[in-house]
Protein backbone atom coordinates (compact mmCIF):
# COMPACT_ATOMS: atom_id res chain seq x y z
CA UNK A 1 0.00 0.00 0.00
CA UNK A 2 1.98 3.16 -0.95
CA UNK A 3 0.90 6.14 1.52
CA UNK A 4 0.87 9.46 -0.25
CA UNK A 5 0.42 9.63 -4.35
CA UNK A 6 1.81 12.84 -6.13
CA UNK A 7 -0.30 13.35 -8.75
CA UNK A 8 0.46 14.79 -11.67
CA UNK A 9 -2.13 16.01 -14.04
CA UNK A 10 -1.83 17.45 -18.15
CA UNK A 11 -5.17 19.82 -19.06
CA UNK A 12 -6.80 22.14 -17.06
CA UNK A 13 -10.00 22.57 -18.67
CA UNK A 14 -13.74 20.91 -18.50
CA UNK A 15 -12.03 17.67 -17.23
CA UNK A 16 -8.89 18.62 -15.73
CA UNK A 17 -11.74 20.55 -13.46
CA UNK A 18 -14.07 17.88 -12.96
CA UNK A 19 -11.33 15.54 -12.39
CA UNK A 20 -9.00 18.22 -9.74
CA UNK A 21 -12.59 18.69 -8.42
CA UNK A 22 -13.07 14.76 -7.72
CA UNK A 23 -9.78 14.37 -6.02
CA UNK A 24 -10.38 17.57 -3.55
CA UNK A 25 -13.69 15.57 -2.30
CA UNK A 26 -11.66 12.14 -1.44
CA UNK A 27 -10.44 13.25 2.02
CA UNK A 28 -13.71 14.49 3.22
CA UNK A 29 -16.07 11.47 1.71
CA UNK A 30 -13.95 9.15 0.93
CA UNK A 31 -11.01 8.89 4.17
CA UNK A 32 -10.25 5.25 2.75
CA UNK A 33 -8.81 6.60 -0.46
CA UNK A 34 -5.46 7.14 -0.70
CA UNK A 35 -3.91 10.43 0.30
CA UNK A 36 -2.93 12.25 -2.53
CA UNK A 37 -0.96 15.33 -3.33
CA UNK A 38 -1.95 17.50 -6.83
CA UNK A 39 1.60 18.08 -7.21
CA UNK A 40 2.00 19.41 -11.24
CA UNK A 41 -0.62 20.87 -13.31
CA UNK A 42 0.86 20.32 -16.76
CA UNK A 43 -0.13 22.74 -20.25
CA UNK A 44 0.93 25.00 -22.69
CA UNK A 45 -0.72 28.64 -21.93
CA UNK A 46 1.79 29.51 -18.73
CA UNK A 47 -1.26 32.02 -17.66
CA UNK A 48 -4.01 29.89 -17.62
CA UNK A 49 -2.06 27.46 -16.42
CA UNK A 50 -1.13 29.03 -13.12
CA UNK A 51 -4.47 30.75 -12.68
CA UNK A 52 -5.93 26.84 -12.95
CA UNK A 53 -3.14 25.30 -10.82
CA UNK A 54 -4.07 27.85 -7.30
CA UNK A 55 -8.04 27.41 -8.34
CA UNK A 56 -7.37 23.43 -8.51
CA UNK A 57 -4.92 23.09 -5.71
CA UNK A 58 -1.82 22.21 -7.58
CA UNK A 59 1.53 23.06 -5.89
CA UNK A 60 3.20 23.56 -9.60
CA UNK A 61 2.90 23.77 -13.18
CA UNK A 62 5.10 22.28 -15.72
CA UNK A 63 4.78 22.50 -19.95
CA UNK A 64 6.40 19.51 -20.97
CA UNK A 65 4.51 16.56 -19.69
CA UNK A 66 8.43 14.83 -20.66
CA UNK A 67 9.73 16.18 -17.20
CA UNK A 68 7.35 15.02 -15.31
CA UNK A 69 5.26 11.49 -16.28
CA UNK A 70 8.77 9.80 -15.03
CA UNK A 71 8.98 11.79 -11.64
CA UNK A 72 5.42 11.17 -10.57
CA UNK A 73 3.21 8.29 -9.01
CA UNK A 74 0.16 8.95 -11.21
CA UNK A 75 -0.33 10.32 -14.54
CA UNK A 76 -3.83 11.55 -15.81
CA UNK A 77 -4.50 12.66 -19.60
CA UNK A 78 -6.69 14.98 -19.43
CA UNK A 79 -6.23 16.58 -22.57
CA UNK A 80 -7.56 17.14 -26.38
CA UNK A 81 -7.96 13.34 -27.92
CA UNK A 82 -4.86 13.91 -29.97
CA UNK A 83 -2.61 14.62 -26.78
CA UNK A 84 -3.65 10.94 -25.30
CA UNK A 85 -0.98 8.79 -26.96
CA UNK A 86 2.56 9.52 -26.54
CA UNK A 87 2.22 11.22 -22.74
CA UNK A 88 0.76 8.15 -22.00
CA UNK A 89 3.00 5.50 -23.21
CA UNK A 90 5.52 7.64 -22.23
CA UNK A 91 4.40 7.29 -18.63
CA UNK A 92 3.74 3.52 -18.72
CA UNK A 93 7.30 3.08 -20.63
CA UNK A 94 8.49 4.45 -16.96
CA UNK A 95 6.09 2.77 -14.90
CA UNK A 96 3.25 5.30 -13.74
CA UNK A 97 -0.13 4.20 -13.86
CA UNK A 98 -2.59 6.35 -15.82
CA UNK A 99 -5.77 7.53 -16.42
CA UNK A 100 -6.71 8.92 -19.54
CA UNK A 101 -10.25 10.54 -20.53
CA UNK A 102 -12.18 8.60 -23.32
CA UNK A 103 -11.75 7.87 -25.87
CA UNK A 104 -8.49 6.35 -25.23
CA UNK A 105 -7.11 7.78 -28.99
CA UNK A 106 -8.49 9.43 -32.45
CA UNK A 107 -7.51 6.44 -33.92
CA UNK A 108 -7.92 2.78 -33.53
CA UNK A 109 -3.94 2.69 -34.10
CA UNK A 110 -3.29 4.77 -31.42
CA UNK A 111 -5.45 3.19 -28.90
CA UNK A 112 -3.40 -0.24 -30.12
CA UNK A 113 -0.46 1.36 -29.23
CA UNK A 114 -1.52 2.54 -25.90
CA UNK A 115 -3.35 -0.65 -24.86
CA UNK A 116 0.03 -2.65 -26.09
CA UNK A 117 2.04 0.38 -23.84
CA UNK A 118 0.04 -1.05 -20.59
CA UNK A 119 0.14 -4.39 -21.37
CA UNK A 120 4.39 -3.99 -21.22
CA UNK A 121 3.90 -2.54 -18.18
CA UNK A 122 2.19 -4.94 -16.20
CA UNK A 123 -0.74 -5.96 -14.31
CA UNK A 124 0.27 -3.85 -11.04
CA UNK A 125 0.46 -0.46 -12.94
CA UNK A 126 -2.79 0.65 -13.56
CA UNK A 127 -3.90 1.91 -16.80
CA UNK A 128 -7.58 3.18 -16.68
CA UNK A 129 -9.61 4.51 -19.65
CA UNK A 130 -11.69 7.44 -17.84
CA UNK A 131 -15.70 6.27 -18.56
CA UNK A 132 -17.24 8.04 -16.02
CA UNK A 133 -20.71 6.97 -16.51
CA UNK A 134 -19.89 3.05 -15.40
CA UNK A 135 -19.93 4.88 -11.53
CA UNK A 136 -23.54 5.96 -11.25
CA UNK A 137 -25.12 3.92 -9.13
CA UNK A 138 -28.32 3.45 -11.00
CA UNK A 139 -25.89 2.07 -13.74
CA UNK A 140 -24.13 -0.42 -11.44
CA UNK A 141 -27.57 -1.45 -9.79
CA UNK A 142 -28.62 -2.13 -13.28
CA UNK A 143 -25.79 -4.34 -13.85
CA UNK A 144 -26.27 -5.99 -10.94
CA UNK A 145 -30.04 -6.72 -12.40
CA UNK A 146 -28.56 -8.26 -15.19
CA UNK A 147 -26.14 -10.50 -13.85
CA UNK A 148 -28.97 -11.51 -11.75
CA UNK A 149 -30.81 -12.83 -15.16
CA UNK A 150 -33.98 -10.62 -14.10
CA UNK A 151 -34.13 -9.32 -17.84
CA UNK A 152 -34.31 -13.49 -18.96
CA UNK A 153 -32.50 -13.19 -22.26
CA UNK A 154 -31.66 -10.06 -23.91
CA UNK A 155 -33.33 -9.14 -27.18
CA UNK A 156 -32.80 -5.00 -27.96
CA UNK A 157 -30.21 -2.33 -26.79
CA UNK A 158 -30.88 1.09 -27.07
CA UNK A 159 -28.75 3.91 -26.45
CA UNK A 160 -28.73 7.62 -27.25
CA UNK A 161 -26.64 10.41 -26.28
CA UNK A 162 -28.24 13.86 -27.44
CA UNK A 163 -26.97 17.07 -26.67
CA UNK A 164 -27.41 20.57 -28.57
CA UNK A 165 -24.28 22.68 -28.70
CA UNK A 166 -24.20 22.91 -31.92
CA UNK A 167 -27.43 23.78 -33.39
CA UNK A 168 -26.06 27.63 -33.80
CA UNK A 169 -24.30 27.36 -37.40
CA UNK A 170 -22.23 30.43 -35.30
CA UNK A 171 -20.85 28.46 -32.25
CA UNK A 172 -17.31 28.60 -32.29
CA UNK A 173 -14.82 25.92 -33.85
CA UNK A 174 -13.11 23.96 -31.37
CA UNK A 175 -10.88 20.77 -31.44
CA UNK A 176 -13.65 18.61 -31.41
CA UNK A 177 -14.47 19.45 -34.37
CA UNK A 178 -11.48 18.78 -36.20
CA UNK A 179 -10.44 14.91 -37.73
CA UNK A 180 -6.77 15.35 -37.04
CA UNK A 181 -6.80 16.54 -33.30
CA UNK A 182 -9.96 14.59 -32.19
CA UNK A 183 -10.10 11.36 -34.25
CA UNK A 184 -14.12 11.93 -34.65
CA UNK A 185 -17.10 14.12 -33.66
CA UNK A 186 -19.86 13.05 -31.88
CA UNK A 187 -19.25 9.25 -32.49
CA UNK A 188 -15.79 9.12 -30.62
CA UNK A 189 -16.98 11.84 -27.88
CA UNK A 190 -20.62 10.82 -26.82
CA UNK A 191 -20.80 7.68 -28.92
CA UNK A 192 -17.86 6.24 -26.71
CA UNK A 193 -19.58 6.39 -23.63
CA UNK A 194 -22.44 4.47 -25.14
CA UNK A 195 -20.41 2.33 -26.47
CA UNK A 196 -18.75 1.41 -23.07
CA UNK A 197 -21.75 0.95 -21.48
CA UNK A 198 -23.78 -1.53 -23.98
CA UNK A 199 -20.32 -3.39 -23.37
CA UNK A 200 -20.41 -2.82 -19.12
CA UNK A 201 -23.81 -3.62 -18.81
CA UNK A 202 -24.72 -6.54 -21.50
CA UNK A 203 -21.41 -8.00 -22.96
CA UNK A 204 -20.67 -10.95 -21.22
CA UNK A 205 -21.17 -13.91 -22.53
CA UNK A 206 -24.45 -15.22 -20.78
CA UNK A 207 -26.13 -11.77 -21.19
CA UNK A 208 -26.30 -10.24 -25.28
CA UNK A 209 -22.10 -11.30 -25.50
CA UNK A 210 -19.55 -9.38 -27.92
CA UNK A 211 -20.99 -7.33 -30.86
CA UNK A 212 -20.49 -9.45 -33.70
CA UNK A 213 -21.51 -6.81 -36.77
CA UNK A 214 -22.79 -3.73 -37.70
CA UNK A 215 -23.77 -0.33 -39.48
CA UNK A 216 -23.16 2.57 -39.01
CA UNK A 217 -23.76 6.54 -40.05
CA UNK A 218 -22.25 9.28 -39.46
CA UNK A 219 -23.27 12.81 -40.65
CA UNK A 220 -21.76 16.58 -40.66
CA UNK A 221 -24.84 19.51 -40.77
CA UNK A 222 -22.31 22.25 -40.69
CA UNK A 223 -19.12 22.14 -42.39
CA UNK A 224 -17.19 25.23 -41.11
CA UNK A 225 -17.60 27.50 -38.55
CA UNK A 226 -15.94 30.70 -37.23
CA UNK A 227 -12.38 30.66 -34.72
CA UNK A 228 -13.62 32.45 -31.82
CA UNK A 229 -11.59 35.84 -31.67
CA UNK A 230 -11.21 36.34 -35.12
CA UNK A 231 -14.05 38.81 -35.15
CA UNK A 232 -13.93 42.12 -36.80
CA UNK A 233 -14.70 44.96 -34.04
CA UNK A 234 -17.90 46.61 -35.21
CA UNK A 235 -17.35 50.09 -36.98
CA UNK A 236 -13.71 49.54 -37.54
CA UNK A 237 -13.09 49.22 -41.16
CA UNK A 238 -16.76 48.92 -41.82
CA UNK A 239 -16.43 45.66 -39.47
CA UNK A 240 -20.19 44.15 -38.90
CA UNK A 241 -18.32 42.24 -35.78
CA UNK A 242 -18.45 39.05 -38.09
CA UNK A 243 -15.78 36.31 -38.22
CA UNK A 244 -12.94 37.17 -40.54
CA UNK A 245 -11.77 33.47 -40.02
CA UNK A 246 -13.45 30.03 -40.38
CA UNK A 247 -12.18 26.63 -39.93
CA UNK A 248 -13.06 23.54 -41.43
CA UNK A 249 -15.47 20.75 -39.78
CA UNK A 250 -14.34 17.65 -40.66
CA UNK A 251 -15.74 15.26 -38.13
CA UNK A 252 -19.30 13.67 -37.77
CA UNK A 253 -21.92 16.32 -36.29
CA UNK A 254 -24.14 12.97 -35.61
CA UNK A 255 -23.79 9.02 -35.89
CA UNK A 256 -26.85 6.21 -35.92
CA UNK A 257 -25.27 2.17 -36.09
CA UNK A 258 -27.35 -0.57 -35.82
CA UNK A 259 -25.50 -3.84 -33.72
CA UNK A 260 -26.09 -7.44 -33.72
CA UNK A 261 -24.69 -9.53 -30.64
CA UNK A 262 -23.29 -12.55 -30.63
CA UNK A 263 -26.80 -13.90 -28.72
CA UNK A 264 -29.25 -12.11 -31.85
CA UNK A 265 -30.04 -9.38 -29.49
CA UNK A 266 -30.15 -6.23 -31.86
CA UNK A 267 -28.86 -2.62 -30.69
CA UNK A 268 -29.55 0.68 -31.94
CA UNK A 269 -27.38 3.45 -31.11
CA UNK A 270 -27.17 7.25 -31.95
CA UNK A 271 -25.70 10.63 -30.77
CA UNK A 272 -25.90 14.16 -32.12
CA UNK A 273 -24.96 18.14 -30.82
CA UNK A 274 -28.00 19.36 -32.71
CA UNK A 275 -30.59 17.56 -30.76
CA UNK A 276 -32.47 20.45 -29.73
CA UNK A 277 -34.10 20.17 -26.55
CA UNK A 278 -31.33 17.99 -24.70
CA UNK A 279 -28.32 18.92 -22.99
CA UNK A 280 -26.56 15.93 -22.16
CA UNK A 281 -29.32 13.08 -21.95
CA UNK A 282 -27.79 9.74 -22.15
CA UNK A 283 -30.01 7.43 -22.33
CA UNK A 284 -29.99 3.08 -22.45
CA UNK A 285 -32.57 0.91 -22.46
CA UNK A 286 -32.49 -2.76 -22.41
CA UNK A 287 -35.34 -5.23 -23.23
CA UNK A 288 -35.12 -8.84 -21.96
CA UNK A 289 -37.74 -11.74 -22.48
CA UNK A 290 -38.30 -11.79 -18.55
CA UNK A 291 -38.38 -7.44 -18.01
CA UNK A 292 -36.68 -4.03 -18.86
CA UNK A 293 -35.02 -1.34 -17.79
CA UNK A 294 -34.06 2.14 -18.61
CA UNK A 295 -31.69 4.66 -17.61
CA UNK A 296 -31.50 8.82 -18.35
CA UNK A 297 -28.08 10.43 -17.48
CA UNK A 298 -30.82 14.05 -17.05
CA UNK A 299 -32.33 11.95 -13.68
CA UNK A 300 -29.03 9.74 -13.00
CA UNK A 301 -30.47 9.06 -9.95
CA UNK A 302 -33.16 6.75 -11.07
CA UNK A 303 -33.96 3.90 -12.79
CA UNK A 304 -37.04 2.87 -14.59
CA UNK A 305 -37.71 -1.54 -14.50
CA UNK A 306 -40.65 -3.31 -16.03
CA UNK A 307 -40.96 -7.09 -14.77
CA UNK A 308 -43.18 -9.64 -15.68
CA UNK A 309 -47.12 -8.38 -15.22
CA UNK A 310 -46.21 -4.48 -14.89
CA UNK A 311 -47.96 -2.24 -16.77
CA UNK A 312 -45.47 0.16 -18.14
CA UNK A 313 -42.46 0.75 -16.21
CA UNK A 314 -41.43 1.68 -12.73
CA UNK A 315 -39.75 4.04 -11.40
CA UNK A 316 -37.33 3.72 -8.29
CA UNK A 317 -34.81 5.71 -6.89
CA UNK A 318 -31.40 3.77 -6.47
CA UNK A 319 -30.24 4.36 -3.00
CA UNK A 320 -29.92 2.55 0.31
CA UNK A 321 -28.06 -0.71 -0.57
CA UNK A 322 -28.57 -1.03 -4.61
CA UNK A 323 -25.95 2.20 -4.47
CA UNK A 324 -22.00 1.14 -3.35
CA UNK A 325 -21.11 4.71 -2.90
CA UNK A 326 -24.13 5.72 -0.76
CA UNK A 327 -22.49 5.55 2.83
CA UNK A 328 -19.64 7.45 1.66
CA UNK A 329 -22.16 11.02 0.75
CA UNK A 330 -25.17 12.25 2.44
CA UNK A 331 -28.44 9.99 4.12
CA UNK A 332 -30.15 7.99 1.44
CA UNK A 333 -32.85 10.15 -0.78
CA UNK A 334 -30.16 13.24 -1.14
CA UNK A 335 -29.54 12.38 -4.38
CA UNK A 336 -26.10 12.54 -6.60
CA UNK A 337 -25.27 14.82 -9.46
CA UNK A 338 -22.86 14.47 -12.55
CA UNK A 339 -19.68 15.46 -10.61
CA UNK A 340 -20.14 12.37 -8.48
CA UNK A 341 -19.76 9.84 -10.73
CA UNK A 342 -15.88 11.64 -11.37
CA UNK A 343 -15.23 11.14 -7.53
CA UNK A 344 -16.49 7.90 -7.60
CA UNK A 345 -14.21 6.59 -10.55
CA UNK A 346 -11.34 8.76 -9.37
CA UNK A 347 -11.85 6.48 -5.50
CA UNK A 348 -11.63 3.43 -7.73
CA UNK A 349 -8.50 4.21 -9.38
CA UNK A 350 -6.62 5.65 -7.16
CA UNK A 351 -7.22 3.07 -4.55
CA UNK A 352 -6.06 0.62 -7.23
CA UNK A 353 -2.66 2.13 -8.00
CA UNK A 354 -2.20 2.09 -4.31
CA UNK A 355 -2.62 -1.50 -3.52
CA UNK A 356 -1.19 -2.27 -7.45
CA UNK A 357 -4.41 -3.91 -8.44
CA UNK A 358 -6.63 -3.87 -12.05
CA UNK A 359 -8.93 -1.00 -12.79
CA UNK A 360 -11.91 -1.25 -14.76
CA UNK A 361 -12.69 0.15 -17.47
CA UNK A 362 -9.22 -0.24 -18.21
CA UNK A 363 -7.46 0.59 -21.57
CA UNK A 364 -8.08 -2.55 -22.94
CA UNK A 365 -11.84 -1.58 -22.36
CA UNK A 366 -10.61 1.93 -24.02
CA UNK A 367 -9.33 -0.15 -27.23
CA UNK A 368 -12.61 -2.47 -27.50
CA UNK A 369 -14.49 0.78 -27.80
CA UNK A 370 -11.82 2.23 -30.43
CA UNK A 371 -12.55 -1.04 -32.25
CA UNK A 372 -16.26 -0.45 -32.48
CA UNK A 373 -16.00 3.32 -33.33
CA UNK A 374 -13.87 2.30 -36.52
CA UNK A 375 -16.47 -0.08 -37.17
CA UNK A 376 -18.32 2.21 -37.66
CA UNK A 377 -16.97 4.51 -39.64
CA UNK A 378 -15.95 2.06 -42.07
CA UNK A 379 -19.41 0.69 -42.57
CA UNK A 380 -20.55 4.64 -42.80
CA UNK A 381 -16.97 4.59 -45.79
CA UNK A 382 -18.32 1.64 -47.36
CA UNK A 383 -22.12 1.75 -46.87
CA UNK A 384 -22.11 -1.98 -45.88
CA UNK A 385 -22.81 -3.92 -42.76
CA UNK A 386 -19.18 -4.87 -40.85
CA UNK A 387 -18.54 -7.76 -39.25
CA UNK A 388 -16.06 -7.63 -35.87
CA UNK A 389 -13.21 -10.01 -36.07
C1 LIG B 1 -18.85 17.17 -24.50
O1 LIG B 1 -19.58 16.57 -25.46
C2 LIG B 1 -18.83 16.34 -23.22
O2 LIG B 1 -18.14 17.11 -22.28
C3 LIG B 1 -18.08 15.03 -23.40
O3 LIG B 1 -16.73 15.26 -23.84
C4 LIG B 1 -18.08 14.28 -22.07
O4 LIG B 1 -17.39 13.04 -22.17
C5 LIG B 1 -19.53 14.03 -21.66
O5 LIG B 1 -19.57 13.34 -20.42
C6 LIG B 1 -20.26 15.36 -21.54
O6 LIG B 1 -20.16 16.09 -22.80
Amino acid sequence: MTDTLEVGVLGYRFMGKAHANAMARLPMFFPDAPEIERTVLVGRDEDALADAADRFGFESTATDWEAVVDDIDVFYNLGPNHVHPEPSIAALEAGTPVFCEKPLAPTLADAERMAEAAREAGDDVPAGTAFNYRFVPAIQYAKGLLEDGELGEIRHVRGRYLQDWLVDPDAPWSWRLDEELAGSGVLGDLGAHTVDLVRFLVGDDDLAGDIERLSGHLQTFVDERPVEGSEETPGESGGDGDAVETRPVTVDDAYAAQLEFANGAIGTLEASRYATGHKNDHTIEIHGSKGSLRFSLERLNELEIHREGDRGYETILVTDADDPYVDHWWPPGHVLGWEHTFVHENYEFLSAVSEGTAFEPSFEDGLAVQRLLAAIQDSDDRGEWVALE
